[in-house]
């Protein structure tokens, strides 16, 4: 079976973020995750622009960032300007005036157009976006905070979501609550990635390399 991880570094321990960056990424990492957020769109506020940058600088893993942030058209270029050809940039429909406007920009400057959707925007609004984009991130919790329970009125959406992926050219990945569990459950189903905080990785006293290795061998 075959699917991607990516660290979600807001959970990261940030006494020793060089570090956390080197055994992740030698510890089989794809990417990593960067949840960027403005204390508006969603009520938080977790990594920077400038942990995004240092992070783009120690390591050639792709990026993954997520930005959780009103009106990303206004300020995108200061992240785009930062990153590397072929990381991903997620923009909240629901945050932006045009999305596709913004997607444009991701796509001009060289990365990866991408929309991550909230527990209760159905597929149906975002139609038109999922021709654009090359990678969906769908949010199983209400974005802002690790650590939050599964909601399970998602699963039926991933299901509908996957079953456009091929005709419409776009992968499928997983934010929120992700347990051991829901990739043996959503990746059979089709989902592509999946990106893994407090429930799975961080704060386990075990090396990362060694859970992610648990990962991969896990029985479908
Ligand atoms: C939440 C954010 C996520 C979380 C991640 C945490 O707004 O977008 O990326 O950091 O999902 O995972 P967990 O396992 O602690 O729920
Ligand atoms: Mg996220």
């Amino acid at each position: 079976m075959s699917f991607k991880i990516t660290a979600s570094m807001m959970c990261a321990n940030y006494g020793h973020l060089a570090r956390e960056v080197k055994l992740l990424d030698e510890g089989g990492i794809d990417s990593f995750h960067i949840d960027i957020m403005d204390g508006r769109f969603v009520p938080n506020f977790a990594m920077s622009l400038n942990d995004m940058t240092y992070i783009a600088s120690v390591t050639k893993k792709p990026l993954d960032v997520h930005l959780m942030v009103e009106r990303p058209y206004h300020n995108i270029d200061l992240f785009l300007k930062n990153l590397r050809k072929g990381d991903v940039v997620y923009i909240h429909p629901e945050a932006e005036y045009h999305p596709s406007t913004t997607l444009q920009k991701i796509i001009d400057a060289g990365m990866i157009p991408a929309i991550a959707i909230n527990p209760g925007t159905s597929i149906e609004t975002v139609m038109e976006m999922l021709v654009i984009v090359k990678r969906v991130l769908v949010m199983s919790v209400n974005p802002g905070n690790a650590g939050q329970m599964y909601l399970p009125y998602v699963g039926k959406k991933v299901k509908k979501l996957v079953d456009l992926k091929e005709e419409l050219d776009f992968e499928v990945y997983w934010d929120g609550a992700c347990g051991a569990d829901k990739i043996i459950e959503f990746a059979p189903q089709g989902v592509d990635g999946f990106v893994l905080g407090t429930t799975l990785l961080f704060g386990k006293k075990k090396p990362y390399g060694d859970i992610l290795k648990g990962i991969r061998e896990l029985r479908f």
